[in-house]
């Protein structure tokens, strides 16, 4: 019998600033992630105004997306589009846009899984302070009311924010924040939670009946080795990398462990009583998880004078002065971009989410960055993409095996986009697009040989060749 539910969401995933383009077009607000912000790194690398031209090309990626099958697919909003100062003033351009694209993917029965805020900070939310400042609140609403009110009868899965984890530990990585080491990211992520509380008690109200739930970038951690104090440092890895993030949202408080942590850090959050309070009603209906790899956990010298970060990216590299440092696991392969490749974890992911929340998963990205070839009979042979998947989903059904209740997968990306430090040459799609860093090519969308394996999979929903 096959192990995933009759009506799984297959589909795949991407973000608005990676993917559309269009930075110019349509009334579309600076954002942060535009390369003219002071705050985006990128510009050297590769065209990120641009992007796959998404904003161009929406029709013809969703007649693709239906060729394979797709049952969801996950974007993001762009903020930027929608509101277009800090009046709240809304872009009616920007609303059309992302309804043409709902009824596209509605008319096409793939149903849509829409993230409220993906990176894309808009400049007018970082002149008034930033996420680090409480004025965030009021903007963050009034963004959701206006999405709630317009797409609320069209769209049945929202997700508040992707990856508020990576947002607090590597903001300086993926360009959220370059200036990170003066200022306190956890008060970016206590806000950010409190936008998160606030928008799933808006959503309830406007729009009875639809779900919506976190999406944090978790891994499970193991500890380098069976010594007592590795598996000490596996704890704290775990809490400041996976739990704090959902623990709030899951069970309404921040752990003892971690206002220590915060206190002998210097590191202390402005919370009030009753944001505090929010949190005990403002309960997710789902979990939505980004996978890429598991952590290796060890333990690390309290009395270090830093605390001995090294992370070249959003996987690895964490390391917190006298609580624990990540470390390389030996036994596992690695992309072609150093990113550990860990099919197992993804079952042992998946059942620690489940075991310790009891929250239907939905996994909202997982893949293999690569640097995939355009060869000369106009393919993309990428069967290190395909063996990838294969190994992932099939842990997956494992962990259905094991009890998880999973509502999708809609892994990274649907189609190749910019990397949020690495260029377009680190490719994720099913489908090809004809550009390079700076050559824009024809922009042709090309299917890979992932494109038709991933159709024969969704078709048999989840058996595979
Ligand atoms: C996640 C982000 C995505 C995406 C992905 C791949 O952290 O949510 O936006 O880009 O990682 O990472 P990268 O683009 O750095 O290869």
């Amino acid at each position: 019998m096959n192990k995933f539910p009759k009506d799984f969401l297959w589909g795949a995933a991407t973000s608005a600033y990676q993917v559309e383009g269009g930075i110019y077009q349509g009334g579309k607000v600076p954002s942060s992630m535009d390369p003219s912000s002071k705050k985006h790194a990128n510009k050297e690398i590769t065209d990120f105004s641009v992007a796959a031209d998404h904003y161009n090309h929406w029709k013809e990626d969703v007649a693709l997306m239906a060729e394979m099958g797709f049952k969801s697919y996950r974007f993001s909003i762009s903020w930027p589009r929608i509101i277009k100062d800090k009046e709240g003033n809304i872009n009616q351009e920007g609303i059309d846009f992302y309804n043409n694209l709902l009824d596209e993917l509605i008319k096409n029965n793939i149903e849509p899984v829409v993230t409220i805020f993906h990176f894309d900070i808009p400049m007018f939310v970082e002149d008034d302070g930033g996420l680090e400042s409480k004025n965030v609140y009021k903007h963050y609403e009034r963004y959701c009311s206006v999405l709630f009110k317009n797409f609320g009868s069209k769209v049945k899965y929202w997700l508040t924010v992707n990856e508020l984890n990576v947002m607090v530990l590597v903001s300086q990585i993926i360009n959220t924040n370059k200036e990170k080491s003066s200022s306190n990211e956890w008060q970016v992520m206590h806000n950010m939670n409190v936008v998160q509380a606030k928008a799933i008690l808006m959503c309830r109200e406007m729009c009875p009946g639809v779900k919506i739930g976190p999406a944090p970038n978790i891994s499970v951690n193991y500890p380098a080795s069976c010594k007592p104090e590795d598996f000490t440092a596996k704890l704290n890895m775990d809490l400041l990398r996976n739990w704090v993030y959902l623990d709030i949202l899951c069970r309404g408080s921040y752990s003892k462990k971690f206002l220590k942590y915060l206190e002998e850090n210097n590191k202390q959050i402005k919370t009030t009583e009753e944001e505090m309070e929010l949190f005990k009603v403002a309960k997710p209906d789902f979990i939505a998880i980004n996978y890429y790899s598991s952590g290796t956990v060890e333990a690390i010298n309290s009395s270090n004078g830093d605390d001995g970060a090294t992370n070249n990216d959003q996987q690895s590299g964490f390391a917190f002065k006298g609580f624990a440092k990540s470390v390389k696991n030996p036994n596992l392969q690695k992309t072609q971009f150093g990113w550990e490749i860990d099919p197992v974890g993804f079952r042992n992911t998946l059942r620690e989410v489940w075991e310790r929340y009891q929250l239907p998963i939905m996994v909202t990205e997982n893949g293999i960055g690569a640097k995939d070839v355009l060869t000369e009979d106009g393919k993309v042979h990428d069967d290190y993409r395909i063996d990838y998947y294969k190994k992932h989903i099939h842990q997956m059904g494992l962990a259905i095996e094991d009890g998880v209740e999973m509502i999708g997968y809609m892994p990274w990306s649907a189609i190749d986009l910019v990397s949020t430090h690495e260029g377009i040459s680190k490719r994720y799609g099913f489908i090809y697009v004809n550009r390079d860093e700076f050559d824009l090519k024809d922009m042709k969308r090309i299917r890979k040989d992932s494109f038709y394996w991933y159709k024969e999979l969704i078709k048999n929903n989840g058996d595979y060749n």
